[in-house]
């Protein structure tokens, strides 16, 4: 016998629609978006920063998340060895903030802990030129955890928010649009909110 709307609700208050979207996001088959909904339902605000190349969208992201502005090797070596004017990121990102001293890179491919910039760099450059190749074409984040002493102390932050930093939507490298355009596709419908940069 179906039940009636207000005795479902009155005795189950909103879980049936929490069971209705842990269903919905156990049943999406890419794991990326799985995990982008999942963070949505815990509450975790999804933000993606899109825009052009070199324009200054991972500078915004550090800046926002309290990585120090005179943290500059860090900033070097997330180039993965770019100069300066050319594209930078060459695939989604998040970046956390960890109690450690050293970094950590986290890819499909493999996750590197106890990194110093210099090795750090190297996994970039490595994960550049495989995008380049069309040897790497996976779309989940990668994931780097920075360690506390490049974040300015005084900063606070008051709510979980996960922001994703993408690879500009006009790339200097051809050789990276299709990949950019796979990630562009697959992300922007799916997060909380886009700042454009
Ligand atoms: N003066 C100044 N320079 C900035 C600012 N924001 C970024 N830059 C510089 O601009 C360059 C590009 O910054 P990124 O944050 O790498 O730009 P991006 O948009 O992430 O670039 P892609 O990853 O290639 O898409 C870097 O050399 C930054 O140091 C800013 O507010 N002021
Ligand atoms: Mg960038």
């Amino acid at each position: 016998m179906p039940a009636r709307w207000d005795e479902t609700f009155a005795s189950d208050g909103l879980a049936w629609a929490e069971r209705g979207l842990r269903d919905f996001t156990a049943s999406l088959r890419r794991p990326e978006f799985r995990d982008l909904y999942s963070k949505r339902s815990e509450g975790e605000l999804v933000i993606a920063v899109f825009g052009k190349s070199q324009v200054g969208k991972t500078e915004l992201i550090l800046r926002l998340l309290g990585v120090r502005p005179d943290a500059e090797d860090l900033r070097l070596a997330l180039r993965g060895g770019r100069a300066k004017g050319l594209s930078a990121s060459v695939t989604a990102a998040i970046y956390r903030r960890c109690e450690g001293e050293s970094y950590r890179l986290k890819t499909p491919q493999g996750d590197h802990s106890n990194l110093d910039l210099a090795t750090l760099r190297e996994h970039l450059r490595q994960l550049r030129n495989d995008v380049e190749a069309q040897t790497y074409a996976r779309l989940e984040p990668i994931e780097f955890d920075l360690p506390s002493t490049v974040f300015d102390p005084h900063v606070v932050r008051v709510r979980p928010v996960t922001i994703l930093d993408l690879p500009g939507v006009d790339s200097s490298e051809p050789r990276e649009h299709a990949h950019v355009q796979r990630l562009l596709r697959r992300y922007l419908p799916g997060v909380t909110g886009t700042l454009i940069s």
